[in-house]
């Protein structure tokens, strides 16, 4: 099964091999992987070499442990490709998934110094300050606050936040959504960051910051977003 004499490192191969494994159904997300000495005799290898591989797959987001229970199989994670401008409802769309949001708050304020500047705002220029949790499959995946200028919106309710804003934009207002610029960074998650997401304090977040614009150039919407880093990962295709 594992070739001993390979330039490929034994923990290498037991990772490729679970992995395939996984991918085969044979381990479906949140069943318990066998235990080091169960894996370490069906290797034939030393419980280190095990240790190294299932270390190296809990690092990578594929296993995850519990304390005093065991290693499990962990959900795959969503990837997003950092090409196209989607919203969260067309997202989870395209993958099959229902897509829900609880809304936090909906507030109208003056708008924060950077968020003004950004959407081009004058000083008395308000705007709302929307935070939702975005869930995929019932299972929060996002915390989002996003700013957008009441001049611009000047009818948007609670309510039509709970659906789809971009339909909102584009269907009811005739709006046309163009491009966007953002920054993604990673962080631990702050103490309320985890408690919205269900997940441990400290836990990876990505977080990311946009600014997106109409055809016409014109800011629409400024997003603070906080996704879990073990349910998303991005991807985009780079050309030399
Ligand atoms: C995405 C956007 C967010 C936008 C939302 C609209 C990022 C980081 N954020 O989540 O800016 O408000 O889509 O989604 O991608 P909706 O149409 O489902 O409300």
């Amino acid at each position: 099964m594992l070739k001993k004499n390979h330039p490929l490192p034994m923990y290498y191969q037991i990772e490729e091999f679970l992995k395939l494994e996984i991918n085969e159904g044979a381990f479906h997300p949140g069943d318990m992987i066998p235990s080091e000495r169960e894996l370490s005799e069906r290797f034939q290898v030393s419980r280190m070499t095990v240790r190294q591989a299932v270390s190296n797959m809990v690092n990578d987001g594929i296993l995850y442990r519990e304390k005093g229970r065991g290693t499990f199989v962990a959900e795959k994670k969503i990837e997003q490709p950092l090409k196209g401008l989607t919203s969260f409802t067309e997202d989870m769309k395209l993958r099959g998934m229902s897509s829900s949001s609880r809304l936090l708050s909906f507030d109208v304020m003056q708008a924060p110094q950077d968020i003004a500047s950004k959407l081009n705002l004058e000083d008395d220029g308000d705007v709302y300050a929307v935070k939702r949790i975005r869930f995929a499959d019932k299972q929060a995946m996002a915390v989002e606050t996003s700013f957008l200028p009441v001049s611009l919106l000047p009818d948007l309710t609670e309510e039509i936040v709970h659906g789809s804003m971009y339909e909102y934009l584009e269907n009811v207002l005739d709006l046309r959504i163009s491009h966007a610029r953002q920054e993604i960074e990673a962080r631990a998650a702050d103490e309320k960051e985890s408690e919205d997401l269900q997940i441990e304090a400290h836990s990876p977040v990505l977080h990311i910051e946009r600014c997106s614009y109409l055809d016409n150039r014109v800011p629409f919407e400024v997003v603070k977003s906080t996704y879990r880093a073990d349910r998303y990962k991005f991807i985009s295709d780079i050309e030399r």
